[in-house]
């Protein structure tokens, strides 16, 4: 469908959408003098678009922190991305990545366009760091670390058992979430959380991620590592790949449907952590993103395009999403209505 036809069908789509584009120009000449910091904040806004908006919102200090947070995890998961790096080249880089945020002049080359720039010119992003809070500093070099020896240890092994798939995602999207809670509490704005419910806020992005991209995933060359765990998928077919063959689609929309179930499960603890925070700004960075989640993952199930195509939220819907997420009640709300969504789409036999 065409962009006109979207917006035709879809009429109060226009005034969020409108609203967003303005917010984003703003946002964008908010740019800082400093050239490092103009730098970080050109740089998040180039790989982030709508959620750099949702950082900016965030008091200064804590902005400043999460801002070099995102790049530094962008910068180590290009790292582990970038096929064209041997092993024995990438796993002590991976392993060191916290000592590098704090050499001024350490830098490797990799990655693609936008990635790429942001490598060559890390030592931006290490002098906005060195900038930080000792308490920001010492929160970003833990996760950091624990990721990085993470990613080492994942990295060519495959994700067998749902335990593992579990372990995976915490250490590249639960440690964010523990190290945001940690920075959110050093901002002095909100209590700690706990490990658990951090953890679980990034289970919940990351599966829905991993459940979104499978054909892209499954058909990039070289071949990239595969996230769908074996426990799952060997009940439907005997090869991961064989998801994508017309002839098996009944079969791996079950298979999906089993993976949007297993993610569905960190729900409970997303609410209980979203309910438990106090600013304004923060609880709005931490439930678009969530929103975000559910709503795709409702658009998901029992949805054989995730095999065939690219399987997303209309810009206008994200759009609204971001105008309306205001507090509690907006999440609970939302979360409803897209529940409801995805229970329409449960085939009863
Ligand atoms: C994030 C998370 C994020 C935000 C808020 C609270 C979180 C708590 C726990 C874990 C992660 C949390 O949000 C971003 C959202 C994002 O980047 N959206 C993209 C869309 C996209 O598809 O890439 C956008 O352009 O709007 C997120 O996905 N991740 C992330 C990374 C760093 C930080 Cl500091 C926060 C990535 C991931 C892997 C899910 C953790």
């Amino acid at each position: 469908m065409g962009r006109v036809c979207v917006i035709l069908k879809h009429p109060d789509d226009i005034y969020p959408l409108m609203k967003l584009k303005i917010a984003a120009r703003h946002a964008e000449k908010q740019i800082p003098p400093e050239p490092h910091w103009a730098f970080c904040y050109s740089m998040l806004h180039k790989v982030s678009r709508s959620f750099a908006l949702v950082i900016q919102q965030l008091p200064a200090e804590l902005r400043n922190a999460v801002c070099i947070f995102y790049l530094v995890l962008r910068a180590l998961d290009t790292v582990e991305d970038d096929t064209s790096i041997p092993t024995d080249v990438k796993v002590p880089i991976l392993t060191a990545f916290h000592h590098h945020i704090y050499d001024c002049d350490w830098h490797f080359s990799c990655g693609a366009k936008d990635y790429k720039v942001l490598m060559d010119q890390f030592h931006l992003v290490s002098t906005a760091f060195l900038e930080l809070g000792k308490s920001y500093q010492e929160a970003i070099e833990d996760i950091t670390k624990r990721m990085g020896a993470g990613m080492a240890k994942f990295i060519c092994k495959e994700v067998e058992t749902i335990d593992d798939y579990d372990e995976y995602c915490h250490y590249v999207a639960g440690l964010v979430g523990l190290g945001l809670s940690k920075l959110f509490h050093a901002s002095g704005s909100e209590d700690l959380a706990s490990d658990y419910l951090s953890n679980s806020m990034g289970l919940f992005l990351q599966k829905t991620n991993i459940i979104r991209d499978y054909l892209e995933d499954i058909n990039e060359i070289p071949k990239s590592c595969m996230f769908w765990p074996r426990e799952i998928w060997r009940k439907y077919v005997n090869k991961l790949e064989d998801l994508k063959y017309e002839e098996n689609s009944e079969k791996a929309v079950q298979c999906l449907n089993n993976m949007v179930t297993n993610a569905l499960m960190h729900v409970e603890d997303c609410l209980k952590y979203m309910a438990a925070l106090r600013d304004p700004s923060i609880f709005r960075f931490c439930a678009i993103p969530q929103i975000m989640a559910i709503g795709t993952l409702a658009l998901c199930y029992n949805n054989i395009e995730v095999f065939r195509g690219v399987v997303k939220m209309r810009r206008g819907l994200t759009a609204k999403v971001i105008d309306r997420t205001k507090m509690m009640a907006d999440v609970y709300g939302a979360f409803f209505d897209f529940s409801c969504l995805l229970k329409s789409k449960i085939f009863w036999t």
